[in-house]
C-alpha cells in the first residue's frame, strides 16, 4: 500500500484543495490498485496517472444583466475529462456550490460510469456557480445564453455533448440548445435532455430514477427479495427523486421521505399518485424547499434534518454529493436498513460508504445512476438516425443496460456471500476505459 499512498499524495499535491476530487480519486484507485500493481502493461503506460489528469479544462467568465439592469458575473466551466471511448459526455450543473473540484470529481466519475453503460461516450462535466433560485425566466434565459456563447466553441455533436444536472432541466437546456443552434447555424444533437418537440428522447427525464430502481431491483433479487412491499427513503425532490419514486410505486414499494435544503418530509402514507406530480410543481417554483409538500398533503416536516433517521428497508440518496455521512449510515444500519444505493453522485461520504459496504449491501452512484446518461446516449443515437423511438423501445433498452451494469458489477465484485458493488463498478469501468486508452497510444 506504500505505493498507493505515494500515488495519492501526488494527486493531492498536484490538485491542491480539491477535496471532492481527491475523495473520488481515492475511492476509485483503492478499488483498482491491486489490478494496476499486477499488470505491467498498465503500469508502464502510467495508466492511472493519465486517468486522473483531465484532457482539458475550460474556465470562463459568464456576464449577464439581471432584471434590475445590474451586471452580474458568474464563473463557467467545462471539464473535458476523457475521450477514449467516445465524445466527452456529461451534465451541466448550475448551483452555488459548483467549484472546479466538484466538476473534476463529477467528470472523473462520469468517465467510468459512461464506460459501464456499454455505449460509446467519454466523460465530461460542466457548470457554473449560478443559482436559479429566485431568478425570473428571463434572467435564467439571459444567463444560459451568455454561458453558451462561450461554451459553444468547445463542444459539438462529435466533440462534447452536455446534458442537465442539478439546477439544469428542460427549461435551461432549451435556452442553451437554442443559443448553440443560433451561433452555429446547425441543428445537431449537441445536447441531450432536450424537449420532445426538438429531438429529445422519451424517458430521459425519468431515466436516472427509473434506472436506479431497475438496478436496486437486481440487487434485491440477488438477495432473494423484491421491491414489492418494501419501504424506501429517498432524498431530494428533483428529477432523480421524482423518477425513482414513480418507479418504486409502480413496482409496489412505498416511499416515505423526500428532502430539500430546508429539511425533510415524512409521509407515513407513502408518496404516490398526485403527490408525485406535485414534486414537479415544487421544482418549477424555483424556491428550492420541500416544506410546502407537508402543508399541501398533511405530512410531517422535520426542519434542518436529513431523512436517514427514519427506519426503512432501502435508502436511495437522490440529492447531491456527501449527503449521507457516517452517523446517518450508522442510524440506517441500526434501524435494519438492508440496502443503500446512491442515485446521487458520491452521495455518501467516504467513511459512510465504507461502513455501509461492510455491514449491508451498498452500491455506488456510477453504477446506480448510470441510467440517466445511458438514455442520453440513446438520445444521441436517435438524433444521429434522425428518428424517435417509442417509450417501450427506450424503456426496454434502459432495462437491458441496467441489467448489463449489474452483471459487470457481479463479474468483478462477486464475493462468497455478497457482491462488492464498489469494486465491481470501479473495476468494470476501469478495464473498459483503460483498454481503449492503451490502444490509442500515448496521447
Ligand atoms: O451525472 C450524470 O450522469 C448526469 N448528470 C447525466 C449526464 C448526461 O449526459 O446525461
Amino acid at each position: 500500500m506504500a505505493h498507493f499512498n505515494e500515488f495519492m499524495n501526488q494527486v493531492i499535491s498536484r490538485n491542491p484543495g480539491e477535496l471532492e476530487f481527491h475523495q473520488a480519486v481515492r475511492e476509485f484507485v483503492e478499488s483498482v490498485w491491486s489490478i494496476y500493481e499486477k499488470n505491467p502493461r498498465y503500469k508502464e503506460a502510467k495508466i492511472l496517472e493519465r486517468l486522473v489528469e483531465p484532457e482539458r479544462v475550460i474556465i470562463f467568465r459568464v456576464p449577464w444583466v439581471d432584471d434590475r439592469g445590474e451586471v452580474q458575473i458568474n464563473r463557467g466551466y467545462r471539464v473535458q475529462f476523457n475521450s477514449a471511448i467516445g465524445p466527452y459526455k456529461g451534465g451541466i450543473r448550475f448551483h452555488p456550490t459548483v467549484t472546479l473540484s466538484v466538476l473534476k470529481f463529477l467528470g472523473f466519475e462520469q468517465t467510468f460510469k459512461n464506460g459501464l453503460t456499454t455505449l460509446p461516450m467519454g466523460g465530461g462535466k460542466g457548470g457554473s456557480d449560478f443559482s436559479t433560485k429566485g431568478k425570473s425566466d428571463n434572467e435564467i434565459m439571459r444567463f444560459c445564453q451568455s454561458f453558451m456563447t462561450e461554451m459553444a466553441r468547445h463542444i459539438g455533436p462529435n466533440t462534447d455533448v452536455p446534458a442537465g444536472d442539478i439546477g439544469v432541466g428542460g427549461r435551461e437546456i432549451g435556452y442553451m440548445f437554442g443559443q448553440y443552434k443560433r451561433l452555429k447555424n446547425e441543428f445537431t444533437g449537441v445536447f441531450t435532455g432536450k424537449g420532445l418537440t426538438y429531438g429529445g428522447s422519451v424517458i430521459r427525464p425519468e431515466a436516472t430514477g427509473f434506472g436506479a430502481v431497475y438496478f436496486v431491483q437486481h440487487m434485491l433479487n440477488e438477495m432473494g427479495k423484491d421491491v414489492e412491499g418494501l419501504t424506501f427513503s429517498v432524498s431530494g425532490f428533483g428529477n432523480v427523486a421524482w423518477g425513482a419514486i414513480a418507479k418504486i410505486n409502480e413496482l409496489g414499494g412505498k416511499v416515505v421521505t423526500i428532502s430539500g435544503p430546508d429539511g425533510y418530509v415524512y409521509d407515513k402514507d407513502g408518496i404516490d399518485g398526485e403527490k408525485v406530480d406535485y414534486l414537479l410543481e415544487l421544482r418549477a417554483s424555483n424556491n428550492d424547499i420541500v416544506a410546502p409538500y407537508a402543508a399541501e398533503f398533511g405530512a410531517e416536516f422535520i426542519p434542518g434534518k436529513r431523512p436517514w433517521e427514519q427506519p426503512v428497508d432501502v435508502a436511495i440518496p437522490c440529492a447531491c454529493e456527501n449527503e449521507l455521512n457516517l452517523e446517518d449510515a450508522e442510524f440506517l444500519v441500526k434501524n435494519n436498513c438492508m440496502l443503500v444505493a446512491e442515485a446521487s453522485n458520491m452521495g455518501c461520504t467516504a467513511d459512510a460508504a465504507t461502513f455501509l459496504n461492510k455491514h449491508i449491501v451498498f452500491a455506488p452512484g456510477k453504477a446506480v445512476n448510470a441510467g440517466g446518461v445511458a438514455v442520453s446516449g440513446l438520445e444521441m443515437t436517435q438524433n444521429s438516425m434522425r428518428l424517435n423511438w417509442t417509450r417501450e423501445e427506450v424503456d426496454e433498452k434502459l432495462k437491458l443496460i441496467m441489467g448489463n451494469i449489474h452483471e459487470t458489477c457481479m463479474r468483478y465484485g462477486k464475493r462468497p456471500n455478497k457482491t462488492d458493488y464498489v469494486i465491481g463498478a470501479n473495476v468494470g469501468g476501469f478495464i473498459k476505459v483503460t483498454e481503449a486508452v492503451l490502444a490509442q497510444g500515448v496521447i
